[in-house]
């Protein structure tokens, strides 16, 4: 067994005053939805002396859930409330291009008290989210990110449907955001920004309340810059059914395993079969350890004694009904640079630049021998054209590969559509999808720092 202990030092009273104010909006009819990005206070830990500048949306960390109906028009205003530029990506939607939220690339930055508004119609139900896509490194850093859930007409039956939007926080010594090591150079290079505190919507080490018998939902998202959450759940009932949103053949994780890379999202039912009045935890694996970030807490009563046995089936979304052709367009996708990498110069703004150049750039990554956004696209492609992005990932760090605007298939596990994949060093895939969606559209590293550093490329849809 690995020893075992508490991550940080802390109160699990995690984040107080506004941000444990989490709202809900939602419902398809209602007049716009008002997301409000602003700058405020909170406070980690529990002493209220060191509270810490956030940027969050609604006053609340995480944003408010936003629950909108499949097929059916939403309405979403951004009110750009902060002191800098922003914009609200809405990550693995296939929505229009206009309504993606990447500054300068699908529209203009919303600066301060400006608005925006997004209108789109999702094809596909399943469990999303939304943050920030302007200096993420900062803003993601410093709470603009929401769970978005898309509902289904007809879910399965259950008796919770809950969301763990978990997030990972760097710290200093006053449990206030670590604002020095912002931009550094040794995170964009490694793996990323990395935290020192994880949070369970908001909260440090929540508690849910269930009974024996129940059937869970469960909605698991990474919402860290960085960090690839290792979890270990200690309930034997549990069976994956969605993957960023995308319904799966249900099945049983390896030993209750469970592997999220930054933007993924996996949907669990949990029948819950632990003793009254027990305890069970989540926990996050850090190499040897274990460490507690959430638990089921049993009630003394239970709340059925046979458990339910209705179709845990989600019913297919379009995405996950595409046909791939048997023939792709292949376009080869190499991720180089990176501490340890062996980069020694690549192409940035139009010209070739050795490594130290780049670097007082802030520019320490490359795709194809291309650093930051590049004039022209990786690709430009008709619609319905069949892709195969073929990866190498051969420098020494993980990526997380994410695409905008379609879901994809990863070849070495064919039959889960996605949006977003993480190729550990050295491994090689492809993300096969159909090029059905007009637009420019980014493909990035979804370690924001990485991203930042110049993981970023785009393609476009004609
Ligand atoms: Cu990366």
């Amino acid at each position: 067994m690995p020893s075992r202990r508490q991550f940080i030092k802390a109160s699990a009273a995690g984040l107080l005053g506004a941000g444990l104010f989490r709202p809900e909006i939602g419902d398809a009819g209602l007049p716009p939805f008002e997301l409000i990005a602003s700058n405020g206070q909170a406070v980690f830990g529990d002493d209220q002396e060191n509270a810490t500048r956030v940027m969050y949306y609604n006053q609340s960390i995480p944003g408010p859930i936003i629950r909108i109906p499949q097929g059916k028009e939403s309405v979403i205003r951004l009110q750009n409330s902060l002191d800098e530029p922003t914009s609200v990506h809405w990550h693995g939607l296939r929505i229009d291009n206009a309504m993606d939220g990447v500054p300068d690339v699908t529209q203009l930055p919303v600066l301060p008290g400006e608005q925006f508004e997004y209108r789109f119609t999702p094809p596909d139900a399943g469990t999303y989210w939304y943050h920030t896509h302007m200096r993420s490194w900062a803003q993601l850093a410093r709470g603009l990110a929401g769970v978005l859930i898309v509902t289904e007409e007809n879910p399965p039956r259950v008796d919770q449907d809950l969301v763990f939007a978990i997030d990972d926080w760097r710290l200093d010594r006053n449990m206030r955001i670590d604002t020095a090591s912002f931009g550094s150079m040794h995170d964009w290079s490694h793996g990323g920004r990395l935290g020192n505190f994880i949070t369970v919507n908001g909260d440090s080490e929540p508690n849910f309340e269930v009974a024996g018998g129940e059937r869970i939902r469960l909605r698991l998202l990474n919402i860290a810059n960085a960090r690839i959450m290792n979890l270990l759940f200690n309930e034997p009932g549990i069976s994956v059914i969605a993957l960023d949103g995308q319904p799966v053949e249900p099945f049983t994780p390896d030993a209750g395993r469970i592997v999220l890379a930054p933007g993924q999202r996996t949907d669990l039912i949990i029948d819950m079969t632990s003793a009254p009045g027990s305890s069970t935890a989540i926990e996050l694996v850090i190499g040897e350890y274990a460490y507690e970030i959430a638990n089921f807490t049993y009630r003394p009563e239970i709340r059925r004694e046979q458990l339910l046995e209705t179709p845990i089936r989600l019913p297919d979304n379009p995405a996950n009904k595409i046909v791939l052709p048997t023939e792709f367009k292949h376009v080869p996708l190499r991720m180089q640079g990176g501490a340890m990498g062996g980069m020694r110069s690549a192409q940035f703004e139009g010209r070739e630049m050795d490594i130290r150049e780049l670097v007082r750039h802030k520019k320490v990554w490359a795709l194809n021998g291309l650093v930051g956004m590049p004039s022209e696209p990786l690709f430009r492609v008709k619609r319905g054209t069949a892709i195969s992005l073929d990866v190498h990932n051969d420098n020494s760090w993980p990526h997380a590969m994410h695409i905008h605007g379609h879901h994809f298939v990863d070849d070495r596990n064919p039959g889960w559509w996605r949006d977003t994949i993480l190729f550990q060093r050295g491994e090689h895939g492809a993300m096969r999808f159909l090029a059905d969606n007009p637009g420019k559209w980014l493909i990035h590293c979804h370690m924001v720092e990485h991203m930042a550093g110049g993981m970023l490329t785009w393609f476009e849809v004609t």
